[in-house]
C-alpha cells in the first residue's frame, strides 16, 4: 500500500539551501529576512498557547530566512515556505492570522501540529501556494469555498481531520492539482460532475468519507492519473470506462472497495494496461471476471472479495501474487496446465467450488496462504500440497467435504502459523509431522473422525494461540506426567470437547498456561524469591504472552449457543472441555487464569467441591460445570462475579444454598436442576426466566481488580487448601520429584 501521509515540504531542499548560505555568508551581520515577513512570522508564532514548541532557533535575532522550517528567496527575502510538520502547535489558524500576511507562500505544511478549529476563509488569501497540507489535524468544519482561488495549487492534504459537508465545487477550478488527499474524513457530497479539467490530477485519494452519487467516470478522462483511492464511501451503480478515451499508461493503484458499486466488471478495466492493484471487495458487482484481466501484465493484488461475482475463475489469475475472491459465487477454474511460481496468497473461502481437491495447486511452488475453506470439496487431500509447505504459512480447508487422512507432510512447513481442517470428514492419525512446525499459532482440526492420543507435543509450540480438537475421536489420558513440560504457554482457546478424553488433571495442570494469566513483574519477582519454587516457575515464566492482532476462525459454544467466529477478539479467552470423560478433582491452577472468560467442564466425571479460588477469575462470562459428580456447596464467592451471565450447575450432587448476587438470580431454573441438596431456588425458579444468550455483553474491565501479586500473598495468608499460588506450587513439586531432579539435577528443595 501506498504511504498516505503525504509531506509537501521541501525539507531536503531546505537543508541543502540553508547550509549552502551558511557556508557561503557565515557572517551574522547579513540580513536576508524582510522586516514586515519576520514580523509576521513571529506574530503567528505567538498566535499558539506552545509557541515554545517552535523549534528553538525561532528567536528575533535570528535571520528569519534561517529559522527552521521557513525558506527565503534569496534577495527579496520573500518567505515562501513554511513546514512547522509534527510541532505541536496545539491551537486554531485564526481568521486574522498573521499567517496570511505571508503573501508569498508558495508551500505550506502544518501537517501533524494538533491544529484545532476551522479553516479560516483568509486562506484564499495565500494565492501564491502551490502545496497545501494540513493533512493529521484536528480540523473541523467545511472546507471554505475561497480554497477555489488558490489557482496555482499543486497539493492539497486534507486527510485525517474532522472535516465535513459538501466539497466545493471551486475544486474544480484548481487545473494545476496533482495531488488531493482529502481521505479520512467526514465529506458528505457527490464529486464534481466533470473532473475532467483537473488534467495534471496524479493521485487522488478520498477514501473513508461519505461521499456518494455515480462512479465519477469524468476522473478517467485524465490522462496523468497514478492513484485513485475511492474506498470506504457510498458510492452507487455501476462502474465503466468507456470514455477512457486511449489507454491509461499511468494508472497503477485502482481501489473501489467497500463502496455500493454493482453491475458488471467492464472489460473495459483492461484500458489500465500498467494496473498493479485492483482492488474491487466489498461491492456488489456481479457476473463473471471479464476475461480482458488476462491484459493486465503488470497486475499483482487483485481483490473482488466479498461480491456477488460467479462462474469460471480465468487462469491468467494464477500468474498473481495476490488473488483474493472469497465470499463471491465462484464455481468452477479454468484449468492451470503451466507451472505458476508467482502466486503467494489464493483466498477462495466462501465460493461455491465443488469436486475434487484443485491439485494443480500443488505447481504453486511459493504459495504462503491457501484457503479453500467453505466450499464444497469433497474427496481426498492430495500429499503433492508438500511441494509448497516449506513456503506455507496458512492452510484453511475448513468446512468442505473432504475425507479420508490428512497427509502427514509438514515435516517442512516450518513457516505454517495456522491450519483449519475443520468441518470436513477426515479420519486417522492427527499429522505427527506437525511437531516441526513451531511457528503454528492456530490448528482447528474440529468437526472430523480424526481418531489418536492427545498430540501433547503441540504443547511445545512456542506461539500456540488456538486449539481446536473438538467433536472427533481423539481418546486417552489428556495428561501424562512425562510431557509435563509441555506448557502450552501462549494458549488462549482450547476446545478440544467431545471426544473420549479420560484420566485425572493433577492440580497444577493449568499453571504453565500463561497466556490466560495476568502477568505481573511482581509475580515473577515474587515467585522468584521464593526458594525452591523459583526453578520451577522461572522455567515458564521466561517470557510474557505474546498476544497477536487477532486469530483465524473458530467454532465453539458460547453461553450454550453454538458460534462462528471469523476473528477472535483478542481477549477472547476460553477453555471448553465438556463432554469427555475426564476424572477426578477440578485442578485448583484454573484460578492463575485470570484472563479466563468461558470455561466448560461440563458432561465429564468430575468428582469432589467447586474450588472456591474460581471466584478469582473476575472476567468470567460463562462457567458450565453441569453433569458431573461435583459435591459440596456452590462457593459463594461465585455471587461477586459480576461478568458471570451464563452459568450451569445442572445435574451434580451439589447442595447447600445457591449464591446471592443478581447474576445467580436472574439464572434460569434449568441451570441448577437434579442437585437434589441445592437450597434457595425458590425465588429463581418461580420466574418464568428465557435465557437470552446475547444480552449481558460485558463492557470492558476497569483496572482497578488487584493484581495477582497481592492475590498469592493473600493465598498465604490464609493458608492451605484456601487458594492455589504457593500451596499449588508445593503440591506440584511433591508429585514430580522424578522429574524436578531430572531436570535440575536436585532433590526437590524443602
Ligand atoms: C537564537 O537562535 C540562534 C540559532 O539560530 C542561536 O545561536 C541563538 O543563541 C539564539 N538566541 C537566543 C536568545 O535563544
Ligand atoms: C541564493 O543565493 C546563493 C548565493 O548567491 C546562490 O548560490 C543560490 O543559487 C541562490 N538561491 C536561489 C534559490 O536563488
Ligand atoms: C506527530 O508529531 C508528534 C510530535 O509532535 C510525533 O511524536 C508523532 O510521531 C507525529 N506523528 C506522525 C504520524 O508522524
Ligand atoms: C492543548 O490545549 C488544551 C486547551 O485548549 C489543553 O487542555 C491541552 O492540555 C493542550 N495540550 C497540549 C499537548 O499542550
Ligand atoms: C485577505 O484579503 C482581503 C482582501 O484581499 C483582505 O481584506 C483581508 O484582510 C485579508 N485577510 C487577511 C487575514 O490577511
Ligand atoms: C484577531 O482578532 C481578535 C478578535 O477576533 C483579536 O483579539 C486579535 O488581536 C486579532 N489578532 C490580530 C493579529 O489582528
Ligand atoms: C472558476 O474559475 C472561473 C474563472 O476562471 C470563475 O469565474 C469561477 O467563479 C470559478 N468558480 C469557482 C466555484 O470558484
Ligand atoms: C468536461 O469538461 C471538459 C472541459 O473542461 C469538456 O471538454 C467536456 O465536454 C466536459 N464533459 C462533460 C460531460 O460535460
Ligand atoms: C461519454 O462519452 C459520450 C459519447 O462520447 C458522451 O455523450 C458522454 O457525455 C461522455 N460522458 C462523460 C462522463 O464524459
Ligand atoms: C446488491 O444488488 C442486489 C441486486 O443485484 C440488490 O438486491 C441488493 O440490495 C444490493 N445490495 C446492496 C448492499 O446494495
Ligand atoms: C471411548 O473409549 C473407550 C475405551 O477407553 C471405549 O470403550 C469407548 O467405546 C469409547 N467411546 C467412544 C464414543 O468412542
Ligand atoms: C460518516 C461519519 O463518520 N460521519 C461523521 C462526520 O463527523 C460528524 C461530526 O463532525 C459526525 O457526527 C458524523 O457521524
Amino acid at each position: 500500500m501506498v504511504i498516505r501521509n503525504h509531506c509537501y515540504c521541501f525539507s531536503s531542499f531546505i537543508t541543502i539551501f540553508v547550509s549552502i548560505v551558511i557556508h557561503s555568508f557565515a557572517s551574522p551581520t547579513l540580513h536576508f529576512c524582510r522586516h514586515d515577513q519576520r514580523d509576521a512570522l513571529f506574530e503567528f508564532m505567538h498566535e499558539f498557547p506552545t509557541a515554545e514548541s517552535f523549534p528553538s532557533s525561532w528567536n528575533k535575532s535570528s535571520d528569519c530566512c534561517f529559522l527552521e522550517g521557513v525558506e527565503c528567496v534569496n534577495k527579496s527575502g520573500q518567505v515562501i515556505s513554511l513546514d512547522l510538520s509534527d510541532k505541536s502547535l496545539n491551537g486554531s489558524l485564526k481568521p486574522n492570522s498573521s499567517l496570511f500576511k505571508l503573501h508569498y507562500l508558495r508551500d505550506l505544511s502544518l501537517n501533524n501540529c494538533s491544529l484545532q478549529g476551522e479553516i479560516p476563509s483568509s486562506i484564499g488569501n495565500l494565492s501564491r501556494l502551490e502545496y497545501l497540507d494540513l493533512g493529521s489535524n484536528n480540523l473541523v468544519g467545511e472546507v471554505p469555498a475561497s480554497i477555489g482561488h488558490l489557482t496555482e495549487l499543486e497539493g492539497l492534504s486534507l486527510g485525517e481531520n474532522s472535516l465535513h459537508g459538501s466539497l466545493s465545487s471551486s475544486l474544480a477550478n484548481l487545473t494545476k492539482l496533482t495531488r488531493i488527499s482529502l481521505n479520512s474524513n467526514n465529506f458528505t457530497s457527490t464529486l464534481p460532475s466533470n473532473m475532467s479539467r483537473l488534467h495534471n490530477l496524479e493521485w487522488f485519494d478520498i477514501s473513508e468519507n461519505s461521499f456518494f452519487g455515480p462512479f465519477p467516470k469524468s476522473l478517467f478522462t485524465i490522462s496523468s492519473l497514478y492513484l485513485v483511492y475511492l474506498e470506504k464511501n457510498q458510492f452507487t451503480g455501476p462502474i465503466d470506462f468507456e470514455n477512457t478515451s486511449s489507454p491509461l499508461f499511468k494508472l497503477e493503484d485502482l481501489v473501489l472497495a467497500s463502496n455500493k458499486f454493482d453491475g458488471l466488471i467492464p472489460e473495459s478495466i483492461s484500458k489500465f494496461l500498467n494496473l498493479q492493484d485492483l482492488d474491487l471487495s466489498r461491492n456488489n458487482f456481479s457476473g463473471p471476471i471479464p476475461r480482458s484481466i488476462s491484459m493486465l501484465g503488470d497486475l499483482r493484488h487483485l481483490d473482488f472479495a466479498k461480491n456477488k461475482l460467479e462462474g469460471e475463475v480465468p487462469s491468467s489469475l494464477w500468474n498473481l501474487p495476490t488473488v483474493m475472491l472469497s465470499h463471491n459465487y465462484f464455481s468452477s477454474f479454468e484449468n492451470v496446465s503451466h507451472e505458476s511460481t508467482d502466486i503467494h496468497r489464493l483466498d477462495l473461502n466462501s465460493n461455491s467450488f465443488r469436486g475434487p481437491f484443485p491439485d494443480w495447486v500443488c505447481k504453486f511452488h511459493r504459495l504462503e496462504h491457501l484457503d479453500l475453506s467453505n466450499n464444497l470439496f469433497s474427496g481426498s487431500i492430495p500429499p503433492c500440497l508438500i511441494s509448497f509447505t516449506y513456503s506455507l504459512m496458512e492452510l484453511s480447508l475448513g468446512n468442505n467435504n473432504f475425507s479420508g487422512t490428512l497427509p502427514d507432510i509438514f515435516s517442512d512447513a516450518t513457516r505454517l502459523e495456522s491450519l483449519d481442517v475443520s468441518r470436513n470428514r477426515l479420519e486417522g492419525k492427527f499429522p505427527k509431522s506437525l511437531i516441526h512446525c513451531k511457528a503454528l499459532r492456530h490448528v482447528n482440526v474440529g468437526s472430523n473422525k480424526f481418531k489418536d492420543k492427545f498430540p501433547h507435543w503441540l504443547g511445545s509450540m512456542p506461539s500456540l494461540h488456538v486449539l481446536s480438537l473438538r467433536f472427533n475421536k481423539f481418546f486417552g489420558p489428556l495428561y501424562h506426567h512425562r510431557h509435563m513440560s509441555s506448557g502450552f504457554k501462549n494458549l488462549r482457546v482450547v476446545d478440544i470437547s467431545h471426544n473420549n478424553f479420560t484420566g485425572t488433571l493433577p492440580p497444577h495442570y493449568f499453571s504453565s498456561w500463561l497466556g490466560m494469566t495476568t502477568l505481573t513483574e511482581e509475580y515473577n519477582q515474587y515467585m522468584e524469591s521464593l526458594h525452591g519454587i523459583t526453578f520451577f516457575f522461572y522455567a515458564y515464566f521466561d517470557s510474557s504472552p505474546f498476544v497477536p492482532e487477532n486469530y483465524e476462525s473458530v467454532e465453539m459454544v458460547i453461553k450454550g449457543v453454538e458460534m462462528s467466529f471469523e476473528r477472535i477478539r483478542k481477549d477472547f479467552v476460553a477453555i471448553d472441555f465438556s463432554g469427555n470423560r475426564i476424572h477426578g478433582k477440578i485442578p485448583e491452577s484454573l484460578c492463575f487464569l485470570k484472563e479466563l472468560r468461558i470455561l466448560n467442564l461440563s458432561g465429564n466425571v468430575f468428582t469432589g467441591v467447586i474450588p472456591r479460588s474460581l471466584a478469582k477469575l473476575t472476567k468470567l462470562e460463562t462457567l458450565d460445570l453441569s453433569s458431573n459428580k461435583l459435591s459440596g456447596e456452590i462457593p459463594q464467592d461465585l455471587g461477586k462475579l459480576s461478568f458471570l451471565s451464563y452459568m450451569n450447575f445442572s445435574h451434580n450432587h451439589l447442595q447447600g444454598s445457591v449464591p446471592r448476587g443478581t447474576q445467580f438470580q436472574n439464572q434460569n431454573c434449568s441451570s441448577f436442576m437434579d442437585n437434589p441438596g441445592l437450597l434457595g431456588l425458590e425465588e429463581i425458579c418461580r420466574k418464568p426466566n428465557v435465557l437470552d444468550p446475547t444480552s449481558h455483553q460485558p463492557e470492558e474491565m476497569s483496572e482497578s481488580e488487584e493484581s495477582i501479586f497481592n492475590w498469592v500473598a493473600a493465598a498465604i495468608a490464609y493458608g492451605p487448601g484456601v487458594f492455589c499460588g504457593l500451596v499449588l506450587g508445593h503440591i506440584f513439586i511433591s508429585h514430580n520429584q522424578e522429574w524436578f531432579a531430572e531436570k535440575f539435577g536436585r532433590r526437590k528443595p524443602e
